[in-house]
């Protein structure tokens, strides 16, 4: 091997041992940690808080419920809870058609009548409550919009305005 051949040869090797001493230094040490209380995304695309310890993902609901779900309890600290709900992240809540009302983002496309208009119920939901657990029909109670909880077919009491929920629908 020429000495060309050879300086190239060492570079190489340089130049692999600085990939390996930055990989090593990643594993060792981690990535850098996201910034505290960031969004995370559960199934159905719904948008929680995470906890300081990167680990514990909460539902937008039970942020400031009174009750500390964070090891340190930075789901209810102060400057959150103080002035519900505008010192929360938009992510975590919903404005109802009524903009005097709002509801927490985890409450919006769950099959119940929570902003009491159904407005949470419509329009933009990318999972419709209409799944296997849910029967579609026009509920008469207020608390359901679309649809009503399959399990409460066939229990002798009309949830549907047609009454499929006690003709039609099987548990
Ligand atoms: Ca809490
Ligand atoms: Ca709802």
């Amino acid at each position: 091997c020429t000495r060309r051949c050879l300086c190239i040869s060492i570079i190489a090797l340089l130049a692999l041992g600085v990939v390996g001493a930055v990989i090593g230094f990643a594993v060792t040490f981690g990535l850098p940690p996201p910034t505290p209380g960031q969004s995370v995304i559960f199934f159905c695309n719904q948008t929680g808080f995470l906890c300081d310890d990167r680990v514990t993902c909460l539902l937008a609901s039970q942020i400031c419920n009174r009750i500390r779900e964070c090891v340190n309890g930075e789901d209810e600290q102060e400057k959150l809870c103080n002035d519900l709900p505008s010192n929360l992240p938009g992510y975590l809540i919903f404005r109802c058609s009524n903009p005097v009302y709002w509801i927490y983002a985890d409450k919006k496309c769950n099959g119940a009548n929570d902003c009491g208009d159904c407005s949470d119920e419509k329009g933009t939901c990318n999972c419709p409550p209409c799944g296997t657990q849910w029967w579609s029909c026009t509920p008469v109670f207020f608390e359901y919009c679309t649809c009503i909880p399959r399990a409460l077919c066939g229990d002798r009491i009309q949830h549907c305005s047609d009454w499929s929920d006690e003709y039609a629908c099987n548990r």
